[in-house]
């Protein structure tokens, strides 16, 4: 089976409630999309990929879904996805929705009759005994919950929750699960959309509740990751329901190699397009995520060429909901914040690979300015200073820790313009809008030539027109401290692109020097000097 996906789309994901608010309740809306389609046109986007909008109590804004065929109230109502579906198609972009089926909400109607005693919807979970009064199981959890929670007014009875205890986990063991889920993807098929977004796709299926060998982090894991099962369904859900379809998956995958990741989007298996891996986003942590050291430029260079010499094609991405602003990773940034966002798009645009950007990315939105703990929403990161408070971790670290990571840091609202509430809201945003929107904004890019937001245009344009971009072959040219040089090669005709990934002005690799087509510069550089955080593309044939 073939890519269901052209090789020259580009897709923006929008997290909906930080996008744009256009009733003064302080949460984006589909309203605030359908406003915002030109902005996203211009930009050159061919797709978006909404996170959730589906109704849902927001104990994980929108991950706990309670029904996965009605529109959230606070984002609008299912004609205004309609229209966004028909105004975004005018425009020639797609839609995309995110499939969250690990799990439901615990206000989900299933769970509801499940909890009233419904045989059939027991059935839809994963429900059982606990052994003496303990714990069916010793599994770890996500969020650093105890996975397991007492079944409604039951004593002994627990349902397996992977994340938070209002997301409980679904039996794929049970076939009506799937069934279930083959109807709502073709219900959101039905209404135009053109792929999904599938949420932890690789953990769905449990072979086992047995104990899990002990581990820091997910005990339990070798019962749930990317297990048969897991394979079977996605190979039945893409010919039964993507394929007639011609719609494409993109998979978020965990803890996956290179080996795990390739079975799961290996074209000859038909199962995802693509995966998002994680293993670029783990550059600047030792063990979890929580812990953050330097970023060491080179590691995420090998990372990179690893994974894209592995998978035959990529999902690219360095920015999304869950992780902290990738320019705000460099220790080294300084007041480079606009040249280290054009670099990005210049890396980002040239990998092999289907590019995500992330709202906000394009004008080079960076961390939030959080303060303290009440200053951020969400459940994660509540969840993890908690732990840390258990474990005697000090205060001033705690925050550290969360300062540094936490999921909101990505999440604060879209930043239109210098206006009060940032052209996002003209109400109290549901999260704090940064502080530096007075100067990163859309409007005063627009109004740069030489800005941020023009520089994405440009590499998004030519990443969408330039057959070597989109369909040439990746080989790594040079990995140093600071530099970074890849070749894509069609046809005889050699594209290389040149990434100094630091703060600091160095030399252009002795075996680039001889290149003499310079296509792009980020800085206007020329020569054997890259300034900061420069970015440039060549076309060369003689540099092996
Ligand atoms: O994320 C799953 C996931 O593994 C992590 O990225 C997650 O953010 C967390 O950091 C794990 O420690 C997906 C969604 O992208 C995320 O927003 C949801 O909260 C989660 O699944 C549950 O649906
Ligand atoms: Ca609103």
């Amino acid at each position: 089976m073939s890519l269901n996906i052209s090789k020259n789309a580009v897709i923006y994901q929008i997290y909906p409630r930080s996008y744009r608010d256009t009733n003064g309740d302080g949460l984006g809306d589909i309203r605030g999309i359908i406003d915002s389609l030109d902005h996203i046109a211009d930009l050159g986007i061919t797709h978006i990929w909404l996170s959730p909008v589906y109704k849902s109590p927001d104990d994980d804004n929108g991950y706990d879904i309670a029904d996965y065929k009605a529109i959230q109230p606070a984002f609008g109502t299912m004609d205004d996805f309609d229209e966004l579906v028909a105004e975004a198609k005018k425009r020639g972009i797609g839609i995309v929705m995110d499939l969250v089926i690990n799990h439901t909400s615990d206000e989900h109607e299933w769970f509801k009759r499940a909890l009233a005693g419904e045989e059939k919807y027991r059935n839809y979970y994963i429900i059982k005994k606990g052994k003496n009064g303990k714990l069916p199981n010793n599994w770890g959890n996500f969020f650093a919950e105890c996975p397991w929670a007492k079944f409604g007014d039951s004593e002994e009875e627990y349902y397996l929750h992977l994340f938070s205890k209002k997301q409980p986990d679904l039996n794929w063991n049970n076939p009506d699960v799937l069934a279930e889920v083959k109807d709502i993807m073709r219900f959101w098929l039905d209404r135009g959309v053109v792929g999904f977004r599938c949420d932890v796709i690789n953990i769905i299926y449990k072979s086992s509740l047995e104990n899990g060998k002990s581990q820091l982090v997910l005990t339990g894991r070798e019962h749930f990751l990317s297990q048969e099962g897991c394979h079977r369904i996605l190979a039945e859900l893409r010919r039964d329901v993507l394929e007639p379809y011609g719609a494409f998956a993109v998979g978020e995958t965990v803890f996956v190699d290179t080996a795990k990741g390739r079975d799961l989007c290996d074209a000859a298996r038909g199962e995802l397009d693509m995966i998002f891996y994680f293993e670029h986003m783990e550059c600047d942590q030792v063990f979890v995520k929580w812990f953050k050291t330097q970023l060491r430029p080179k590691k995420v260079m090998k990372t990179l060429t690893k994974w894209q010499t592995a998978l035959e094609w990529n999902a690219c991405y360095f920015e999304n909901h869950d992780q902290p602003r990738f320019i705000s990773r460099f220790r080294d940034l300084g007041d480079n914040r606009a040249e280290a966002s054009k670099m990005m798009a210049g890396l980002l645009m040239t990998l092999r690979g289907t590019p995500f950007v992330f709202e906000g990315q394009e004008i080079g939105m960076v961390n939030g300015d959080f303060r303290d703990l009440s200053e951020v929403e969400d459940i994660e990161s509540h969840n993890i200073y908690k732990m840390a408070k258990g474990l005697g971790i000090p205060k001033r670290i705690r925050w550290k820790m969360i300062q540094r990571t936490s999921r909101d840091n990505a999440r604060t609202p879209m930043q239109w313009s210098a206006d009060e509430g940032a052209g996002f809201t003209t109400g109290t945003p549901w999260l704090k809008i940064n502080g530096n929107y007075k100067t990163v904004n859309v409007a005063a890019e627009a109004a740069r030539e030489d800005g941020v937001l023009a520089f994405w245009k440009r590499m998004i344009a030519l990443r969408k027109s330039d057959a070597t971009l989109a369909e040439g072959s990746f080989s790594s040219l040079y990995q140093g401290a600071h530099v970074y040089a890849f070749a894509r090669e069609l046809d005889g005709r050699r594209l290389i692109s040149v990434c100094n990934m630091s703060g600091k002005a160095v030399k252009l690799p002795k075996s680039l020097q001889g290149c003499e087509r310079l296509l792009i510069s980020s800085r206007n550089g020329a020569g054997d000097r890259l300034m900061p955080f420069e970015f440039r593309l060549y076309e060369c044939e003689t540099v092996k």
